[in-house]
């Protein structure tokens, strides 16, 4: 019990100061061009969504196989059972997945084995934990957890 709570404390200290600067909040975490939360909260998709614009931030748009690998690394170590809602969506075309924020359609994926699989019951993107946090259509109501992204400000860019 002991080494636990040491290794959750030293895991604590790390996603707190080492993933993390000055240039986002309290809380996220640094990746590439963003910051990212992983809520603790439970919302369905739509909401899910309302509450990261709460926080000038959207549900995580994913373009890359980093930003990906990222994710699901992340939602690996926090080791939570939890789903995270991410912001991909086809609900208005079946089998066209598109970014909610930008209605740019997924130019990469990473999908978990036999997904997408719900047709037009499942509409919405998330990170499944049954599939090691690799991608899943779900029913958009559902509620799980979330991954809210906001822009990075790098203080460079701001002075210069
Ligand atoms: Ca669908
Ligand atoms: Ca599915």
């Amino acid at each position: 019990m002991e080494v636990y709570s040491l290794s959750v404390c030293i895991w604590y200290f790390i996603l707190a100061f080492g993933y993390t600067n000055g240039e986002c909040p309290l809380g996220w975490i640094h990746f590439g061009e963003s910051c990212y939360l992983f809520s603790t909260e439970h919302l369905n998709w739509y909401f899910a969504q309302g509450s990261c614009r709460g926080h000038d931030a959207r549900l995580a748009e994913v373009t890359t196989k980093a930003q990906a690998d990222f994710l699901t690394d992340l939602a690996l170590r926090f080791n939570r059972i939890d789903n995270y809602w991410l912001g991909g969506r086809d609900d208005v075309k079946e089998g066209i997945w598109i970014w909610s924020t930008t209605d740019m359609a997924f130019n990469y994926t990473s999908w978990g084995p036999g997904e997408p699989n719900g047709n037009t019951n499942a509409n919405c993107l998330c990170l499944y934990h049954n599939l090691k946090y690799k991608w899943d259509d779900n029913v958009c109501t559902a509620s799980f957890s979330f991954v809210c992204e906001k822009i990075y400000h790098d203080t460079d860019e701001i002075i210069g």
